[in-house]
């Protein structure tokens, strides 16, 4: 069995739903914040058989966009500190950031 982390875009968050569910997937979602735009993002949780993850990677792969993202602007105490480094306007955000894992053990009790 597997586990599929994957942090989507608030954007396409929708329509990944719909398409894992519609395809018979089981999920959790949370309700994220990425650490560098600090923006709201979706955090999937898929739990699966091994012989489903091509099919769950390529519904992620097929509703997720990349887009460019404005980073916001800086509070003045931070201002200070980012004028010695190179400190990006926008940013490519996405389309989905996946991690798979092996689950060890699971059970519905
Ligand atoms: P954020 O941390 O808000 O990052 C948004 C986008 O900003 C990233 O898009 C990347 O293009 C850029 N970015 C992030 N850190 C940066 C930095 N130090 N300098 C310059 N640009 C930077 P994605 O890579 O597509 O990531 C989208 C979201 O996925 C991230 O939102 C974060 O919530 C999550 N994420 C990405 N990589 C991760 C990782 N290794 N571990 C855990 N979460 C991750």
């Amino acid at each position: 069995m597997k586990m599929i982390t994957a942090i989507v875009n608030k954007k396409d968050t929708g329509a990944v739903c719909r398409a894992l569910t519609n395809e018979g997937f089981e999920f959790t979602k949370l309700a994220t914040t990425g650490g560098f735009l600090r923006d709201g993002n979706t955090t999937l949780l898929i739990g699966l058989d091994d012989d489903k993850l091509q099919a769950a990677m390529d519904i992620i792969r097929k509703n997720c966009a990349k887009r460019m993202q404005k980073v916001p602007a800086l509070p003045p105490t931070e201002l200070a500190a980012s004028v010695y480094h190179a400190y990006p306007a926008e940013v490519m955000v996405g389309g989905a950031i996946v991690f798979v894992s092996d689950v060890l053990h699971f059970e519905k009790m």
